[in-house]
């Protein structure tokens, strides 16, 4: 899963006089980490200065959470650390937001923050702030350096933290603490292996699967981040269930396979939704049932509220939180299916009698969705048509189903959070883990470029292609510079629907079209911003051009070049996000009447 074995042999050995600088700089040696993203600071320069000895990248970013993403993205593609580190007080708050983000996507991030230093602090000198309590609901564990003397231990306690409950650590340290002597050994990474969970459990829950009439499995990302796509395919055929994926986890399950039916949730699959209606029993296989992912959509309820349900997360917190569940298994996602495997091979399985009927509804439905997909050209509510019918643009969908075709094998794509992002999950289908980089439940726009940027330094082989509303790039394009800089090849496609689309949508559905803040006018050519910044931009204004352009530029990428995509389409707009969460206007006094529904 990493290699620390390899970098083990690569830091110091045995107890021996050090300074915290060089126990920090070989503990993070000894945890195999290789890069580490942030602005430098003078916080922890005494560090930094030992990185190239250290066989250490210290890759400088344009914004401090631009490279917290960065190690998010590293993290989910390499499976393992993901590394940020900034200056003392606005440096570490710039991490606040990704820090949030890779809690919710259960990277293992080691967030280092410096913090002013011990004999000042409470004193409002400069750069100060409590850097433990911000970061106290966002992380996993939290190490202070309390004493110098300690550094390797509690730096070895982040990483090790950080892996073992799959979310990131905070690593903070007062300034002067990185200078002295102190003598101290650096520690091991503690590699802690997950089991299959209870045998009783497993027990229940082959016996409901063995009897079960329809089952199907969820996938969820706990089989993407324990690569172990091997073990779920290999219980998917044995019992011959369809297998849905849950939301943004597409590349859970790989969807030319045969019993694939596609994600669940926001502008998921009909198929999928329709397939796991009709569930007696839900294997839920690595996932925690996020409540957002299991919303209604397309106007189908299709959770099955009488299905037994199997939930099988590493997490025993997650175990029955969300939905009610008739069996729990905390445990990996790959070893339970191992388990249940062994348990259920050789044995009478109900859902054998009836397979043929099974697996020709799915490919009913399957073949139902593609259709309603290649036909779907456009939004069809009157609001959409109106503006399409306005606009010369690019329907999104078209776009975006030109995009899924020319997509690059073996590709690594990143999604933002905008409407067409959002939109896009319906195109977005792999064959492999470790592929789709979604903001995830945090859900926070600008997401999706530095997040592809950490993900290619991770894996320079692969196609790596970030999917990013025009709002949200504007919050995100300065990375451009750190791709430039360091020479990170990547590929922006960015919409210009000149709109905080997803928001419209709301003021559309919920507030008479009264548009507040939605409109983004007078924006740049994106192009002509890439262009300035030195990367490749170029603006598509056809459907015919979208393919060849994606290509072309993942191409690029081998060249070591950066493109930004600017897409123009329409404004029209796909169903919103929060439909569950927003109501008609009420009022009550005089002076705001006629904004009421
Ligand atoms: C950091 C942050 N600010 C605000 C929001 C609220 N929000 C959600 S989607 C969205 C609009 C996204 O617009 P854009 O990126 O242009 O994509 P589009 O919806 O137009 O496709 C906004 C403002 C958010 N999710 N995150
Ligand atoms: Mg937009």
């Amino acid at each position: 899963m990493n290699t620390m074995t390899e970098s083990r042999n690569l830091a110091v050995q045995g107890r021996q006089k050090m300074t915290p600088s060089e126990a920090f700089v070989e503990t993070l040696v000894a945890q195999g980490v290789t890069d580490v993203f942030g602005i430098v600071g003078s916080a922890y320069m005494d560090a930094l200065d030992l990185f190239p000895q250290a066989g250490i990248r210290f890759i400088s970013v344009a914004h401090e959470q631009g490279g917290g993403h960065m190690a998010d993205g590293y993290a989910r593609v390499s499976g393992r650390h993901g590394v940020c580190i900034a200056q003392n007080g606005p440096g570490i708050t710039n991490f606040v937001t990704s820090t949030a983000a890779a809690f919710w996507a259960h990277s293992p991030v080691v967030v280092v923050t410096p913090e002013t230093g011990s004999m000042t602090l409470g004193l409002g000198g400069f750069q100060e702030t409590e850097q433990l309590p911000i970061f106290s609901k966002i992380t996993k564990y939290q190490a202070h350096v309390n004493n110098r003397a300690r550094m390797a231990e509690l730096t070895g306690r982040a990483f090790d933290r950080a892996m073992h409950e799959m979310g990131p650590a905070q690593l903070n340290i007062p300034r002067d603490f990185f200078y002295g002597d102190i003598e101290c050994e650096i520690p091991r990474p503690l590699a802690i292996e997950r089991g299959a969970g209870g045998e009783t459990s497993l027990d229940q829950a082959a016996a409901l699967l063995a009897q079960a009439q329809f089952p199907v499995i969820l996938a969820g990302g706990g089989i993407v981040m324990g690569d172990t796509q091997a073990d779920a395919v290999a219980l998917a055929e044995l019992l011959q269930a369809p297998v849905c994926a849950s939301y943004l986890h597409n590349d859970a399950f790989p969807s030319r396979h045969p019993l694939w039916c596609g994600p669940l949730g926001y502008q998921g699959s009909k198929a999928a939704m329709k397939l796991i209606a009709r569930a007696d029993v839900v294997l839920a296989l690595g996932t925690r049932l996020g409540p957002f992912g299991t919303l209604p959509q397309h106007g189908l309820d299709y959770w099955p509220k009488e299905a037994k349900i199997i939930q099988i997360d590493a997490d025993p917190r997650m175990l029955g939180l969300v939905k009610p569940i008739s069996v729990g298994i905390c445990g990996d996602a790959g070893a339970a299916a191992r388990a249940l495997v062994a348990r259920l091979k050789g044995k009478t399985l109900a859902c054998t009698a009836k397979r043929d009927a099974r697996l020709a509804t799915l490919r009913d439905e399957k073949g139902a969705w593609e259709s309603e997909l290649d036909a779907w050209m456009h939004e069809k509510d009157p609001w959409s048509v109106e503006v399409s019918a306005q606009s010369s643009h690019m329907h999104p969908r078209q776009m975006l189903r030109e995009l899924e075709r020319a997509m690059p094998d073996a590709a690594m794509v990143s999604t933002d959070i905008g409407n067409i992002c959002s939109v896009s999950n319906s195109y977005l289908r792999f064959e492999r883990p470790r592929s789709m980089f979604a903001a995830m439940s945090f859900g926070n726009c600008g997401y999706a470029f530095p997040t592809i940027v950490g993900a290619k330094v991770a894996a320079m082989d692969r196609p790596a292609i970030a999917y990013v509303g025009d709002g949200a790039w504007g919050m995100s394009f300065g990375e451009l510079q750190t791709c430039v800089r360091e020479a990170i090849p990547v590929t922006a496609v960015v919409f210009n629907n000149g709109q905080w689309g997803a928001e419209k949508k709301n003021h559309v559905d919920f507030y008479k079209n009264r548009f507040i803040g939605v409109n983004l006018d007078h924006q740049p050519s994106w192009a002509a911003v890439a262009k300035a910044m030195g990367a490749e931009g170029i603006r598509i204004e056809r459907v015919s051009d979208v393919g060849p352009a994606l290509r072309e530029a993942a191409a690029a990428q081998k060249d070591g070049r950066t493109t930004v995509l600017e897409m123009m389409v329409t404004r029209e707009l796909g169903d919103p996000f929060r439909r569950d969460a927003l109501s008609l206007p009420v009022r009550h006094l005089a002076k705001y009447k006629a904004t009421a529904a």
